[in-house]
């Protein structure tokens, strides 16, 4: 029997009993389908950081590295640990570390969730950079606590990391509908992104099958609420899909149905997978934190590892709860009562 050597990571808030959920799903998916999942939980967060002064061990990277996925909740306790170092010390880390360079986030309604737009037949895939760009961490502050005080971030876009994820864009693109929307403000930040649009134009050459068209940050944000259901795959650099990524949240419901998939195309080590919400400090310990998010993220692990048929699965099974009104808005169901749900719909 096939089995998979998946990382967990459940970090901060709500991640946790997201992981939780999504990990008692994975375990019923996999009986069902025949194949194995040995989970190891890594308790790093910002309790870690705390106690020991770093987000995850020294060998942190190193641990990882030996397993095939890793499923994450939710990191940041911004009452106690700065956001940045939270995000700086766990997350971003293991992002760059093994080059999961292409940060995938879908956005469409599930069944039965009423979104807030008038639209209802989107179904957007938004491709992040997500190694290097505006969260290079590249930067620094002088003259600090005075009135001369500077601080500078620098936005690093190499050749090497904008041309792989146009190229991984371009093909998501040519597998669904051909057409490609690539975002930039290169009108206002005239050399990064202006190389991104020249490097969009390079790549297009070479998929003349697939339509691509340029937009603003701005331009783009209004689309989605206007007329989501004229785009299809968007690409974006890493801050400026990031707040996009939000944004088709939003859209498709909340940040309770928002996936994502960080993932290394190259499979040269593993790849991560984590709902788009944080660690949500104001509802942590209620029960009421939507699993979905990170159940639909289990579904593109899976998917990812080459478990196409327990995929599937999951993501049948969470349509059918959402149809039935489980799980479609805040407060209506809380998170144990959505994963029963769930489960009893992998049964069916
Ligand atoms: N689910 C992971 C998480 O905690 N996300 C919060 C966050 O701030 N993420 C920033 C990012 O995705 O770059």
């Amino acid at each position: 029997m096939t089995s998979y050597k998946i990382a967990l990571i459940p970090g901060d808030g709500i991640g946790p009993a997201v992981v939780e959920a999504a990990w008692q799903v994975a375990g019923a998916v996999a009986a069902k389908e025949g194949f194995g999942l040995e989970g190891t939980s890594f308790p790093w967060s910002c309790q870690t950081y705390l106690d020991t002064g770093a987000m995850m061990p020294e060998d942190g990277i190193e641990t990882l590295r030996g397993h095939d996925a890793i499923l994450l909740g939710a990191v940041g306790w911004p009452a106690t640990v700065p956001d940045s170092v939270s995000l700086h010390g766990l997350l971003l880390p293991i992002r760059k570390a093994f080059v999961q360079y292409a940060n995938v986030r879908p956005h469409r309604l599930l069944p039965g969730v009423e979104g807030p737009l008038k639209a209802e037949g989107f179904d957007i895939l938004c491709i992040r950079e997500n190694t290097e760009g505006e969260y290079s961490g590249a930067g620094g502050r002088i003259h600090q606590g005075t009135a001369d005080e500077v601080a500078v971030e620098t936005a690093i876009f190499t050749r090497a990391g904008v041309e792989r994820i146009l190229r991984f864009a371009f093909d998501k693109a040519r597998e669904r509908s051909g057409r490609l929307a690539s975002v930039t403000k290169s009108n206002a930040q005239k050399h990064t992104m202006v190389f991104w649009d020249e490097t969009t134009r390079k790549i297009s050459a070479d998929y003349p099958d697939v339509e691509v068209k340029s937009y603003h940050i701005d331009a783009m944000a209004a689309r989605m609420v206007m007329a989501p259901e004229t785009l299809d795959v968007v690409v974006a650099s890493n801050l400026f899909g990031d707040i996009l990524t939000d944004l088709g949240a939003a859209i498709q419901g909340g940040l309770g149905f928002a996936a994502s998939a960080n993932i290394d195309p190259t499979r040269s080590g593993p790849s991560m997978f984590e709902p788009v919400h944080g660690s949500a400090p104001d509802i942590m310990g209620k029960g009421i934190a939507n699993p979905l998010a990170t159940i639909w993220s289990t579904a593109m692990m899976l998917e990812h590892l080459g478990e196409g048929g327990g995929a599937g699965r999951i993501m049948r099974a969470m349509e059918r709860t959402t149809a039935q009104g489980v799980g479609v808005r805040p407060g209506g169901h809380g998170t144990e009562d959505i994963t029963a749900a769930v489960l009893k719909a992998i049964e069916e």
